[in-house]
């Protein structure tokens, strides 16, 4: 199995989706900018508070019962989770195989050299808007192993990702808007080669009317019950 997932399975843990409306600080923030190459480029310091901010929210959060019917589908079948979350809740819900096509929120590196950044991530008692980002030994600032609008997506977890769709015998699409390229063309190579997709979402998305079945449910009430409905869902 490979469920392939967006911000929507996520939301039930509190965790704002990326494009719901983001409260108090960054309600007027425009998502896109404030994570593009472009937005680090031209002001570093609010695009670092962001990311500190959301870095430090994961902390009060925990994975929902979406993640965790993933993790438990590990012993019935061969899961492999392909999400566009910079969040760790598949992780911390028990999965094993989860790759990261937009990167992490809790990996660090300089922009400038590409050293991985161990040193501490600076606290964030209260969220503000502007943080200057720490220093690498060579000058240059450090930054989240995020993929950012107009940067690629790192390579070994796109291979990773693409294999697990073409060998998969169902791919769950769960709690995204599948707008994002080009991990929206993830399912849709599902679709093409004839393998059962199953959609949750309570809302209809571009995939909807190519997958085998989309359901208008939440991921926190579809999830746990969906292994018993497979054969009645793809026959
Ligand atoms: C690249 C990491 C080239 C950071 C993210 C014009 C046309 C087509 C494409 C483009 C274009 N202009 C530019 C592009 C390319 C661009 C793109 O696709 N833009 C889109 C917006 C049109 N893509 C890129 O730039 C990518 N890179 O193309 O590089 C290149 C190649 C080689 C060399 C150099 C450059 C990089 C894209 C990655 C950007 N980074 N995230 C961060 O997270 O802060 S993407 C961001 O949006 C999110 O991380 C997420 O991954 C993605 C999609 O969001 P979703 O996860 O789907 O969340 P969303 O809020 O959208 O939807 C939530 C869904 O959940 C909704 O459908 C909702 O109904 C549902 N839901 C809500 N509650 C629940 C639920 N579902 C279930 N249960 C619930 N309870
Ligand atoms: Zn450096």
């Amino acid at each position: 199995m490979t469920v392939f997932s967006g911000a929507g399975i996520s939301a039930e843990s509190g965790v704002p989706t990326f494009r719901d409306v983001e409260t108090g600080l960054w309600a007027e923030v425009d998502p896109y900018e404030i994570s593009s190459a472009d937005g680090w480029r031209s002001h570093p310091d609010r695009v670092w508070a962001w990311y500190l901010w959301r870095h430090h929210m994961m902390g009060a959060v925990a994975p929902n019962n979406a993640h965790r019917a993933v993790a438990a589908w590990e012993d019935y079948a061969d899961v492999h989770v392909v999400t566009q979350n910079v969040d760790n809740l598949h992780e911390r819900a028990g999965s094993k195989q989860v790759y990261h096509v937009h990167g992490s929120l809790f990996e660090f590196h300089c922009d400038r050299c590409g050293a991985a950044y161990l040193g501490e991530v600076p606290a964030m008692p209260e969220p503000v808007e502007s943080v200057d980002p720490p220093r690498c030994v060579c000058g240059g600032l450090i930054r989240p192993n995020v993929v950012w609008f107009g940067e690629a997506l790192p390579d070994r977890a796109w291979q990773q990702s693409v294999d697990a769709v073409i060998n998969a015998d169902v791919v769950v699409v769960v709690g995204t808007s599948s707008v994002v390229y080009p991990a929206a063309g993830l399912p849709e190579l599902a679709v093409a080669s004839g393998t059962p997709v199953i959609e949750v979402n309570p809302e209809p998305t571009p995939l909807t009317s190519t997958a085998t079945v989309s359901l208008r449910e939440k991921a926190g009430a579809a999830l746990p019950g969906l292994l018993q409905r497979l054969p009645a869902l793809i026959g």
